[in-house]
C-alpha cells in the first residue's frame, strides 16, 4: 500500500521510539498532525509557544538522553523556536526539529511564509536536512536522529515542504540507526590512571553527559574508589550527590571566591562530559583557555572538542562512562597519602558556601528563605528547572541536589526554558515532583505555557521571584552605569491570580515569616501551583547587593 509521505514520517518516528512530540500546529505540516492520529502510541503534545515547544523538545532530550521531537510550522513558527535552536546548540542537547515549508514548485518567489533554513540555521543546527523528494522521507528523518546524538549532541533541522507530506511514498519506515559508544585507546587510558593515581590534588569537574542511573552510580564509585573530589558545571548540579563526603561544589556563574581559591591548587583536573562553556568555566579562566594553568584531561563524546578551545594534556573523545568504566576496571591501586585531606577540605568549604546564614531585607523577602525552605520539601526525584536570572543563583548554591534528581536550566544563560522544561518533566518522565524557578521578567516571557500543564494534566510548582525588575540588567547597570537606571523596571500582574486564571492554585510570600508554612502548603498541594514571592531587588543574589555595587 502507498502511504502519504507524512505517514512514512509518522512511521519512522515511531520506529524511533517516539513517544511524545511538542508542536504548534500549521496549515503547512497538516499532513504529518493527520498522520498522529494513526499512532496512538506518540502523544502529540500542542503547546502555545513555539519557543516553549522547542524549550520542551531540548527538556525533553536532556530527561531521556535521546532526541526531543519539536514539530513547527514554517517561517513565523520558525522563527519562534530559534531561541530553542539557540540553546539546543549552546548546551549540546539533541533535538529533532521538523520545520514546514512552503510548496517546493514555489520556491524561490517569496512564496508564503517561505524562508531558507540552511541560511537561517546555518549557526545554531548541526545539520538542516532539506528533503526534497517523498521517497527520501524516512531517510531524512533517520539521518536527523543519528546526528543529533553523534559525538556532541544538538539540534538538526528536517525541512519539510507542503506539497511532499501530502504526496505518495513508498519510502520504508526506518528504525534507527545503533548509537556507536566510544570508549578511550588503550594508551589514553594507561596515561589517564597514571595520572589520576598520581596526583596530589586532583579535581573532577562533572557534566551533564554523565547520565542515567547507572552511569552516574559507577561515577560515584569512582569518585570513591579513587578519592576524587567532585565539583559540578554551571546547571548540571544533580550529576554528583551536593551531600556526598567527596562533594566539592559547584562552578556556576561567578562561583563563591573561597571555593575557587581552594580549587585552584588542584594539581590536575579531570573535565567529565562537560565541553567547557564560559559559565562554568569563570569566563574561561578556570580552566583558563587556551593553556590551562594545571594539567588538564578532559573527556567529552566528541574528537573535535576536547581540543578545540584548550590545550588539555590529555583529550579523550569517549563517552564519560566508558571512561569510567576503563578507570575502575584497572583500579585505583595505591594513592597519595594527602588525598583524603585535600577531598575533606574541598568538601568543607563546600558546605560551608551551601550553608545560609539567614538575613533580611526591608525591601522584599530574601529568596534563601524561600530556596531553604523547598530544600526541606523536595522530593529525591524532584526535577527542578530553572530560567536565567539572578533569583537563579539562590537555587543554584542552596539547593541541594542527588543523583536522582535533575536540575534543567540553559548553561547558555536563556530566560524562558523554566515553565517549558517542567512541562516536559511532566510528559516526558511523568510522576515526578516538578519544581520550577522563574523570575518575574521569564514568567512572562514562556510562562504561558502554564495552560499546556493544564491541559495535560502536569502538577507543576512555579515558584515567581518577583522583584518588578529586569533585576540582572539592573545589577548590571549599578555596576556599569551607576545611578542611571533605566529599562528594567517592571509593572506586573499579581501572580498569584495570574495562576489562578489558568486554573493553578495561587500562593503569595511576602513576609519571610510565612515562607516555610506557604511553600509546605503549595508543595502538598495534589495539582500545578503559582507561588509569587515578593522579593528584595536589592538582594539581588547571595553574593551582591545594588546598593553596595552602587556605592563602590
Ligand atoms: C531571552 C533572553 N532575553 C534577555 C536576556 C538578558 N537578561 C538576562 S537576565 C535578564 C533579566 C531577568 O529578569 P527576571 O526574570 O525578572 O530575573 P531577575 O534577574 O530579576 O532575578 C535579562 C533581560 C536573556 N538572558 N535571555
Ligand atoms: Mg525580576
Amino acid at each position: 500500500m502507498t502511504n502519504t509521505a507524512a505517514h512514512v514520517l509518522a512511521a519512522t518516528l515511531d520506529l524511533h521510539g517516539v513517544d511524545v512530540a511538542y508542536c504548534v500546529p500549521g496549515e503547512s505540516y497538516l499532513p504529518l498532525t493527520d498522520a498522529f492520529i494513526d499512532f496512538p502510541n506518540m502523544q502529540l503534545v500542542v503547546c502555545r509557544h513555539e519557543g516553549g515547544a522547542g524549550f520542551m523538545a531540548a527538556a525533553h532530550a536532556r530527561l531521556r538522553n535521546e532526541p526531543g521531537v519539536c514539530i513547527i510550522s514554517r517561517g513565523p513558527g520558525a522563527m519562534n523556536t530559534a531561541i530553542a535552536l539557540h540553546v539546543a546548540y549552546h548546551d549540546a542537547e539533541p533535538v529533532v526539529f521538523l520545520i514546514g515549508q512552503a510548496e517546493r514548485d514555489e520556491l524561490g518567489r517569496g512564496a508564503l511564509q517561505e524562508m531558507n533554513y540552511s541560511k537561517t540555521f546555518s549557526d545554531t543546527a548541526k545539520l538542516v536536512i532539506e528533503v526534497i523528494d517523498q521517497s527520501r522521507i524516512s531517510e531524512a528523518v533517520a539521518r536527523a536522529f543519528h546526528v543529533a546524538q553523534a559525538g556532541t549532541p544538538g539540534p538538526v533541522v528536517v525541512v519539510l515542504p507542503e506539497d511532499l507530506l501530502y504526496g505518495p511514498s513508498d519510502a520504508e519506515p526506518l528504525g534507527p540507526r545503533k548509537k556507536a559508544i566510544t570508549g578511550p585507546a588503550a594508551s589514553d587510558a594507561a596515561q589517564a590512571l597514571d595520572m589520576l593515581r598520581k596526583a596530589e590534588k586532583p579535581l573532577v569537574i562533572a557534566g551533564g553527559r554523565l547520565h542515567g542511573a547507572e552511569a552516574l552510580a559507577d561515577f560515584t564509585t569512582f569518585a570513591e574508589e579513587f578519592q576524587l573530589p567532585v565539583a559540578t558545571s554551571q546547571r548540571r548540579f544533580h550529576v554528583f550527590d551536593s551531600r556526598h563526603p567527596n562533594a566539592a561544589g559547584r562552578l556556576f556563574n561567578r562561583a563563591p571566591k573561597e571555593l575557587l581559591d581552594a580549587m585552584q591548587k588542584t594539581d590536575l583536573l579531570l573535565v567529565l562530559g562537560e565541553r567547557i562553556g564560559p559559565s562554568m568555566s569563570q569566563g574561561f579562566t578556570f580552566p583558563r583557555a587556551p593553556k590551562p594553568d594545571q594539567p588538564m584531561i578532559h573527556v567529552w563524546p566528541s574528537t573535535e572538542e576536547v581540543g578545540r578551545n584548550f590545550q588539555p594534556e590529555l583529550g579523550i573523545g569517549c563517552d564519560p562512562h566508558e571512561f569510567i568504566k576503563a578507570m575502575r576496571a584497572e583500579g585505583a591501586g595505591e594513592l597519595p597519602s594527602g588525598r583524603a585531606a585535600w577531598v575533606q577540605r574541598l568538601n568543607s568549604i563546600h558546605k560551608e558556601v551551601m550553608n545560609w546564614t539567614p538575613v533580611s531585607s526591608n525591601d522584599g523577602v530574601v529568596f534563601g528563605h524561600v530556596v531553604t525552605a523547598i530544600d526541606k520539601h523536595m522530593a529525591n526525584d524532584a526535577v527542578v528547572t530553572c530560567d536565567a536570572g539572578n533569583f537563579s543563583s539562590w537555587p543554584s548554591r542552596f539547593l541541594n541536589m542527588g543523583q536522582k534528581n535533575m536540575f534543567i536550566g540553559a548553561t547558555v544563560g536563556a530566560m524562558g526554558p523554566g515553565v517549558p522544561s517542567g512541562v516536559a518533566a511532566g510528559l516526558s518522565t511523568p510522576g515526578r515532583q516538578i519544581i520550577v524557578f522563574v523570575g518575574d521578567g521569564g514568567a512572562l516571557m514562556t510562562g504561558n505555557e502554564l495552560a499546556t500543564a493544564i491541559q495535560y494534566g502536569v502538577p507543576i510548582k512555579i515558584f515567581v521571584s518577583n522583584n518588578n525588575a529586569y533585576g540582572t540588567i539592573r545589577m548590571h547597570q549599578a555596576r556599569s552605569f551607576p545611578g542611571r537606571k533605566t529599562a528594567t523596571d517592571l509593572v506586573n500582574p499579581d501572580f498569584a491570580a495570574w495562576g489562578e486564571a489558568f486554573g493553578a492554585k495561587g500562593f503569595k510570600i511576602e513576609t519571610e515569616a510565612e515562607a516555610e508554612e506557604i511553600v509546605s502548603a503549595a508543595m502538598a498541594h495534589d495539582g500545578p501551583c503559582v507561588i509569587e514571592t515578593r522579593v528584595s531587588l536589592n538582594h539581588i543574589s547571595p553574593s551582591a547587593r545594588i546598593d553596595e555595587i552602587e556605592a563602590r
